[in-house]
């Protein structure tokens, strides 16, 4: 099974399809319409660790690929505690954070709420490109104007002052200079991501001369860590078990 939702788990799910291996795609459901994959797919969270246990008994599977991404680090914890619980063969995919380059003005805060903090000043035109999610703490902050991306319309405006971009990347960093440069954006704030899919605003901001709040990643416990569909394919010829990831 290749826990989803990123550009890499997407590389690996065509890889996996064209080899013929047995696989299935899980998304959480987080996007109204998301990628179509080339193997089956499964949409929706499985009920905490006990709900994952019951999930690779009931179908089997052998191996799990964690491409979750890098953020999504419940689902992460929750695939090692459930792949040592059931013997299942785990490897994550992932990628590297990104690092400063010259000309960069980044400003690190090891988590969402650290950001929030940061933008405790005087008003500012802040690109908030962090999704849906997690954006409920900058209202804290309601002196800024918030140029919000996200991949679905929201219900109601978020915050109280912002703009609202519906898009799904990856994007381009001539179309984040240009969104930033329409807006007026004169602060950036980021996860670190990492990978192509999300880093143009951070090219763009260089390129802007434009500050970034850059948000750390959150610790994941160890575990196999892989970085490319080849390294994955690797690693399940090598396994001795019948494959079906
Ligand atoms: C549902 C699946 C592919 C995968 C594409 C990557 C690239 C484009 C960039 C910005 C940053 C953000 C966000 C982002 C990117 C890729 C990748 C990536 C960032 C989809 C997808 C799902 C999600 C969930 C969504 C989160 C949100 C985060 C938007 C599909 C499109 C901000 C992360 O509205 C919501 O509820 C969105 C929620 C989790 C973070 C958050 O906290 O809000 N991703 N993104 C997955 C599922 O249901 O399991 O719809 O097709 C996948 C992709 N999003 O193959 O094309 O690989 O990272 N996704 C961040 O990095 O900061 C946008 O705007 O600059
Ligand atoms: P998260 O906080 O780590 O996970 C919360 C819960 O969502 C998990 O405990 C699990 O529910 C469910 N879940 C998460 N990923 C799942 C998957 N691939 N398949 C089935 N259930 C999943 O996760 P998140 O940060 O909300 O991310 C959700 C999805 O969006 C993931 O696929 C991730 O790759 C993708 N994504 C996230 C970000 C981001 O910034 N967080 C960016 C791009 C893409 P149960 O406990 O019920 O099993």
């Amino acid at each position: 099974m290749i826990l989803g939702g990123t550009t890499e788990a997407s590389a690996l799910a065509r890889a996996v399809s064209e080899r013929g291996i047995r696989a299935v795609f899980s998304y959480a459901g987080r996007t109204r319409t998301p990628r179509v994959q080339p193997l089956p797919q499964r949409v929706g969270g499985f009920g905490g660790v006990a709900g994952l246990v019951q999930y690779l008994r009931d179908t089997g599977v052998t191996h799990v690929v964690d491409a979750t991404h890098p953020f999504a680090a419940a689902m992460s914890r929750n695939a090692i505690e459930a792949c040592a619980r059931t013997d299942v063969h785990l490897a994550a995919l992932t990628r590297p954070a990104w690092q400063p380059q010259p000309g960069d003005d980044w400003h690190r805060v090891p988590d969402i709420p650290g950001a929030v903090a940061a933008l405790n000043g005087p008003g500012r035109r802040v690109l908030l490109a962090l999704g849906r999610l997690h954006l409920t703490g900058f209202a804290d902050h309601p002196q800024h104007h918030y140029v919000l991306r996200m991949v679905d319309e929201p219900d109601r405006p978020p915050l109280p002052d912002c703009a609202v971009v519906v898009a799904r990347g990856p994007f381009t960093q001539a179309g984040d200079m240009a969104l930033m440069q329409a807006h007026g954006v004169d602060l950036v704030v980021s996860k670190n991501s990492g990978g192509d899919g999300a880093r143009a605003k951070i090219d763009a901001a260089r390129r802007l001369k434009l500050p970034v709040v850059m948000i750390d990643r959150p610790v994941v416990p160890a575990r196999r860590e892989l970085s490319s569909p080849d390294q994955v394919l690797g690693w399940l010829d090598h396994c001795d078990t019948d494959r079906g990831v």
